[in-house]
């Protein structure tokens, strides 16, 4: 991801690929990684890609959009697609995130059911793999966190989920430890199909940077902030402006549903938004490469959820 493409991170003109692997050698194909909220999804696109393209917290519901994850393997190219946590929606908001988790799934050529191997077959577990029916693709099962559970609990919750749907495989990782994650990869760099590679050899995120910027925050915020908060809240970015010294001036606004939120978020004598600040601009400035200023705002928008703009914003379709 080249910092200054913070607009237009897709792909430039074909080219590259052929001249590294070969034409007509290369393979290339997305792989949609879908579960329940807080199954381990994003942490393991980014044990696939090699680096962090998606955000992640202990709390639910942490991805809102699709991120794609560009890994590398021999001659092929596997775009992991991270999807929001599938639940059953209250809010409008939950229902953008959960439709565009199946559109990213069945807009692939391959899926993944991420289900956590720590809490096993649940209720929402159980709604997915009932809808699986409606996925007409090949699906590979993957258990994940296997380092927090026993080996022979893996083998019962194997075969009851196997049970409930049909999978090609079914892998166990943790992605805490790597164990497993290389198998993975392995397994779909065999089963993308043959064809161009879709975006750069240094291509490893489809997000653009100014959008992971604000995701970063939004990360730090979720982090800090408790209860409804995390879920009342969303982040943008305003302005990216190259400044004096090779430094990049960033303006972020935090939208908020109330004045209560907002005290909050800003905390007592401005710390809480001091911390978040502090850690997203670290973050950020490490993947640049050069100096941040980041500057937040937050701002009071009751409606903030209802408004089409915020999706946009977001990479969500606007749920009527
Ligand atoms: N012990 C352990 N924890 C993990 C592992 N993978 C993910 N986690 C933790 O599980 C929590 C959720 O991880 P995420 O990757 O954000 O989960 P997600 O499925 O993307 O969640 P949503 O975006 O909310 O749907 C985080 O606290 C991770 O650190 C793993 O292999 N082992
Ligand atoms: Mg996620």
């Amino acid at each position: 991801m080249a910092p200054d493409d913070e607009d237009d991170a897709l792909p430039h003109a074909a080219g590259t690929p052929a001249e590294t692997a070969g034409e007509g050698e290369t393979r290339c194909g997305f792989v949609a990684l879908i579960g329940a909220p807080n199954a381990g999804k994003s942490t393991l696109v980014n044990a696939l890609v090699g680096a962090k393209v998606s955000i992640v917290t202990h709390k639910v519901q942490t991805t809102r959009a699709l991120v794609r994850g560009i890994a590398l393997v021999g001659p092929a190219q596997i775009v992991f697609v991270d999807t929001p946590g599938i639940f059953r929606p209250k809010r409008r908001l939950d229902r953008a995130m959960v439709s565009t988790a199946w559109g990213g799934a069945k807009d692939a050529d391959l899926v993944a059911v991420l289900v956590d191997s720590r809490k096993g077959i649940d209720e929402e577990v159980e709604a997915i793999l009932a809808s699986l029916a409606d996925v007409h693709l090949p699906k590979v099962l993957i258990l994940t966190k296997i380092d927090v559970v026993k080996r022979d609990s893996l083998l019962a919750l194997t075969q009851a989920v196997n049970e409930k749907a049909r999978f090609e495989r079914t892998f166990m990782v943790s992605a805490v430890t790597g164990s497993g994650v290389e198998d993975v990869l392995a397994y779909f760099a065999g089963a993308v199909q043959p064809g161009p590679w879709l975006y750069p050899e240094d291509q490893i995120s489809d997000l653009p940077m100014r959008q992971l910027a604000a995701e970063i925050t939004r990360e730090k915020m979720m982090l800090r902030l408790h209860e409804e908060l995390p879920y009342a809240s969303t982040v943008e970015t305003e302005q990216w402006k190259d400044v004096k010294g090779g430094a990049v001036r960033i303006e972020q606004t935090i939208f908020v549903e109330r004045d209560s939120q907002k005290k909050i978020v800003l905390g007592k004598g401005g710390q809480t938004i001091k911390a978040i600040s502090q850690g997203a601009r670290e973050e950020i400035a490490a993947i640049l490469e050069r100096p941040v200023h980041l500057f937040l705002f937050v701002k009071v928008r009751d409606s903030w959820s209802d408004d089409p703009e915020r999706y946009r914003e977001m990479g969500l379709e606007f749920p009527e």
